[in-house]
């Protein structure tokens, strides 16, 4: 699989200027006299993608050639990020690069921020699926990841008048670089309508589904590139449109034309991201998209088997499918489906492969985002995949009576269908059933799962359990985003750190090296200046790079409790006010993340940040010595500037509720230190970092456990304890919300009322817990110890260590070495 004649391969300054010249020319229809920078960035990032073809034709030649065992990611949301910059580092060839565009008169970091980032994911889940991308073809690993190509992402969030403001996100708007679709591959995903059970002219008993609509799933096949391999695997994603024709025949008999006589709405399909990572009960698309992308990838998937002339018989051992959260569990029907109706495989014998086949991950245990669906909107969308379930639940029933006789409660506790109330079916028992492996994403969480909210199932299958802590890949959120601290690490360790993360041990030798703790410093100072210079041009707010800055970014959630961090910042201005001399370490407080747009809690606690933010910026008794900035519409590309810029990561949720975080992991790595509860992998990191380099307060999820049981009273704790009282005294007063005492009501009732996040609880630990960290942080020696420290011990957190271990225990797949033949 030669590369064709031509000199598009490289890698030297010349080249790369004369095919960015040619590109701008023959693709982009442009001279540079009238090139805009997106043109620019279209030219380089097509002479990027020349660049990495031949390793990607390659790779897939070999996986074909050599029937490579296959792991399939299927994942809802990806949560990929700009891809120009990650492809330039993956290939080796950024600073050429740099330097190609620069005597071209051009400045590569503004082509960078050119790109529109396919925002295709809502936050931890979906861009810990990109994490596990790039280790995945970074450790030469056979993967598809198949998701969905949304026409518009996450939406753009902006802030007007402190409220949260939706903006549909117009992606696609000046062309996708990166894509290459795959019409020849397209298939068709069947809809509603209804069943047939018959016997065919061999006497031989068939089922037919007829139905509804039809719609068609388009593949768009996007590189993955490993970082300085020849691996190229491909991330697969399905666009809806409606089918040119109907195939009646396939039916084969005449009586149902009728039925298929609809008008389509399939694009639709494929329309929209779903904004929730809360709850969406019952929505008919949000499950349409659902088994559109699975039944398109798993007939993809047959398809390739027949490519390579693999008998289905052998499906589990061509691929093992992971199963990102619930989103993608109706795979399980489907695999069925495929196998028993389309290809007449005996359930049996389906059965065993289907399960040898799956592995589910679970990310959360939030009750309210467990899926379920009503049975009603199920089976009128998905009418044999509800016959098929119900077969399934016959068969595990039957399974549960065996092992747990005389057990109805169990029976009915495990049973996928819910039939308490109105009947639903559950997502997460179907996964567990036909998975071979569960696994949560950190330890804690995984304790959880087999304790609680999975125990009847780990009771039954114990073998299938372990757990997989989350890891963040240092290619992006080191490498790329923090190339100064990048250079530092690099000059004093060699660079096999990128690859082998727990060679950054190595810098616990320059922990006490002064030159060097100076340099950290420096690099440091710099990245939270520019991080400063950002926020005075877009907000025109005066933030000092000299003062401590602590960071929250991630979704808005109660259980994430950025209302606690509020609540931290109006007791510090309330003892401003109180003694206006008082002696504060300087620290600026700076917030990102979107709130779920039906969320109204969550868009209620941005307009706090921002109506604090309002008065305690331009009070001038506080003399600039606290500023709180919401940094607006938070995404991976600004991620990138964010991460690096931040002395104190903010990781504070309720223990027990963060399934792992993944954000903690990426501020640590770029030397944050972190303020955190005992939750998710926060416990993991503090193992690794050393108690003495954290900053650790709160209730543990045993000490929540049992007060919620004990009966928890948060309005004791707003009596007894004069700074809480009076933080939310000011809150209610209406001192924030100009006069006005409602605005903040519903926040404060439910505090008062239940405070079901305990934020109450862990007040005082959390104020005592920011005065220990800033009172460490005047001590600039001791806190830059403590990051190098940090960033030193952070080998564990890469999502190559996390790949490894799917890997060895759950997919047993083995890297396969692809050559270049050029
Ligand atoms: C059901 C639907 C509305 C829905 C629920 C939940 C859609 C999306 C979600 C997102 C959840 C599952 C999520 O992102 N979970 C996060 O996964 C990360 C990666 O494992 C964890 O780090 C993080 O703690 C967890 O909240």
């Amino acid at each position: 699989h030669k590369q064709p004649e031509n000199d598009l391969n490289g890698s030297s300054v010349a080249d790369l200027k004369r095919d960015f010249l040619n590109k701008l020319f023959y693709v982009q229809g442009k001279f540079p006299a009238l090139a805009s920078l997106n043109d620019y960035y279209m030219a380089l990032s097509y002479t990027v993608r020349d660049r990495l073809l031949e390793r990607w034709i390659n790779t897939a030649a070999i996986y074909t050639d050599s029937g490579a065992r296959t792991i399939c990611y299927l994942s809802a949301e990806f949560l990929m990020g700009p891809q120009l910059g990650n492809n330039l580092i993956n290939l080796g060839i950024y600073d050429q690069a740099q330097q190609a565009v620069e005597e071209l008169g051009l400045d590569l970091d503004a082509l960078l921020e050119q790109e529109e980032e396919p925002g295709l994911g809502n936050g931890g889940l979906g861009r810990l699926a990109a994490c596990y991308l790039d280790s995945m073809a970074t450790l030469e690993i056979p993967s598809i990841g198949y998701g969905i190509r949304y026409e518009f992402g996450i939406f753009e969030q902006d802030i007007r008048d402190g409220w949260q403001v939706e903006r549909t996100d117009k992606w696609l708007r000046f062309g996708n670089p990166w894509e290459i679709s795959r019409p020849e591959w397209a298939v068709e995903v069947k809809l509603g309508g209804h069943v047939d059970h018959y016997t065919d002219e061999q006497g031989r008993y068939r089922v037919r589904w007829i139905p509804y609509e039809v719609v068609k799933g388009v593949p768009y096949d996007n590189p993955i590139l490993g970082y300085k391999t020849n691996t190229a695997n491909t991330l697969r994603l399905w666009t809806a449109e409606a089918p040119e024709s109907f195939d009646f025949a396939a039916f084969n008999s005449g009586n149902y034309a009728g039925a298929v006589h609809k008008k389509m709405v399939s694009e639709n399909v494929s329309k929209v991201l779903y904004p929730n990572d809360d709850s969406d009960r019952g929505k008919r698309l949000r499950l349409t998209q659902q088994i559109f992308f699975v039944s398109c990838s798993l007939q993809d998937t047959i398809r390739i088997m027949q490519v390579q002339d693999l008998p289905l018989a052998k499906f589990h051992e061509k691929f093992v499918i992971q199963l990102n959260d619930t989103h993608p569990a109706i795979s399980i029907a489907e695999l069925m489906r495929l196998l028993v109706d389309e290809h007449y495989m005996k359930w049996d014998q389906a059965w065993a492969i289907t399960q040898r086949t799956f592995a589910y991950t679970n990310h959360t245990i939030l009750p309210e985002a467990l899926e379920r669906w009503p049975i009603a909107l199920f089976s009128s969308l998905l009418p044999r995949h509800m016959e098929i379930i119900y077969e399934i639940n016959h068969h595990f029933i039957d399974d549960v009576r065996m092992k747990f006789p005389d057990d109805p409660d169990r029976i009915a506790r495990m049973s996928l269908i819910d039939e308490s109330g109105e009947k639903y079916v559950r997502m997460a028992h179907l996964a567990c059933v036909g998975s071979h492996a569960i696994n949560g994403v950190a330890a804690l969480h995984t304790e959880l799962l087999q304790q609680d909210v999975l125990s009847d199932f780990y009771a039954l299958y114990p073998h299938k359990f372990s757990n997989k802590t989350n890891g963040v890949t240092p290619r992006r959120f080191v490498v790329l985003s923090n190339p100064r601290l990048t250079d530092l690490i690099s000059s004093k360790i060699g660079n096999g750190w990128i690859k082998h993360l727990d060679e950054l041990k190595k810098l616990e030798a320059y922990v006490d090296d002064i030159e060097f703790q100076q340099e950290w410093q420096d690099i440091k100072y710099n990245l939270k200046r520019d991080l400063a210079n950002q926020i005075v041009k877009d907000y025109g707010i005066n933030v000092d790079p000299h003062s401590l800055f602590d960071i929250q970014a991630k979704r808005i959630h109660e259980y994430k409790r950025q209302h606690l961090n509020v609540l931290h910042i109006i007791t510090l201005y309330n003892r401003i006010k109180a003694n206006p001399d008082i002696d504060i370490t300087p620290q600026t407080f700076l917030f990102g993340g979107k709130a779920a747009p039906g969320y109204f809690m969550a868009k209620l606690i941005i307009k706090l940040i921002n109506s604090v933010a309002d008065v305690v910026n331009r009070d001038p008794d506080v003399r600039d010595r606290i500023k709180v900035v919401f940094l607006k519409d938070y995404s991976v590309k600004f991620a990138q500037h964010v991460y690096p810029a931040a002395d104190l990561s903010e990781q504070i949720s309720t223990a027990g509720k963060e399934a792992s975080g993944t954000g903690n992991m990426k501020f640590a790595m770029n030397g944050a230190l972190t303020i955190g509860t005992l939750d998710g992998a926060n416990i993991e990191i503090r193992e690794e970092v050393g108690a003495e380099n954290f900053f650790l307060f709160g209730l543990t999820e045993q000490e929540v456990q049992k007060m919620s049981a004990d009966g928890y009273s948060p309005i004791d704790y707003y009596h007894t304890n004069l700074e809480l009282k009076l933080a939310i005294d000011r809150i209610a007063s209406g001192f924030f919300s100009h006069g006005d005492p409602e605005l903040f009501k519903p926040l404060l009732h439910t505090l008062f009322d239940r405070d079901p996040y305990f934020l109450f609880a862990d007040y005082q630990a959390y104020i005592d817990c920011q005065h220990q960290a800033s009172l460490v942080y005047r001590d600039l020696e001791r806190w830059t110890r403590m990051s190098i420290l940090n960033v030193a011990r952070m080998g564990k957190f890469s999502s190559d260590r996390s790949i490894r271990e799917y890997c060895e225990d759950i997919w047993h797949i083995k890297p396969v070495k692809v050559e270049l033949n050029t």
